[in-house]
């Protein structure tokens, strides 16, 4: 994982779009924002991932395979959905299995930072916090999505700001 500011060009969201010179955002930094980062080890993601979700009450999983393969005729529709900006109830909790995508965040004064993730990497955005998602040049990404109840997958895009989980997240970093 590496996070930096966005560059906010108009051209193709799968470029790496890192400024010149580069932003770098540390974990702390993301942190401060209610973003969760873990460092998976090389072997035998399964049963790190199961310590985690038993630490943090985290019951349910599915995978998805983010890749015009892997979602055939729905590939352009959920491509397009993932990089709207949204947020959700419910945090977005993604354990990177293969391939590498972006996560892009707002940070606290609304700036874009993008988060690089790659096999191994698992984070977790807070419930509320507004964000979007897309595949790098590569093209495929495996991921294990986890969730504390039952899965929903609403996005609600921006803006939503009279949201109460939005209102709440706010409340929460405030004091960050
Ligand atoms: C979301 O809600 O942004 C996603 O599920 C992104 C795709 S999962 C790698
Ligand atoms: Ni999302």
């Amino acid at each position: 994982m590496r996070a930096y500011l966005y560059d906010n060009l108009d051209t193709d969201c799968r470029e790496p779009h890192e400024q010149n010179p580069s932003v770098p955002v540390s974990v702390e930094e993301l942190e401060a924002s209610g973003v969760l980062y873990w460092k998976l080890k090389d072997e035998n993601f399964e049963a790190q991932i199961d310590k985690i979700c038993a630490d943090r009450n985290y019951k349910n999983r599915d995978q998805i395979t983010v890749s015009k393969e892997g979602l055939g005729e729905l590939f352009d529709a959920k491509i397009k959905t993932f990089f709207a900006e949204h947020l959700h109830e419910d945090e977005e909790i993604r354990a990177i299995l293969e391939g590498t995508g972006y996560f892009d965040i707002r940070d606290k004064q609304d700036r874009w930072v993008r988060i690089k993730v790659e096999a191994g990497d698992l984070i977790v955005l807070p419930a509320g916090i507004y964000h979007r998602f897309t595949l790098d040049t590569n093209n495929y990404l495996k991921a294990m999505r986890l969730f504390k109840e039952d899965p929903v997958w609403t996005p609600l895009n921006r803006p939503c700001d009279e949201n109460p989980y939005r209102k709440a997240y706010l409340e929460a970093i405030e004091a960050n």
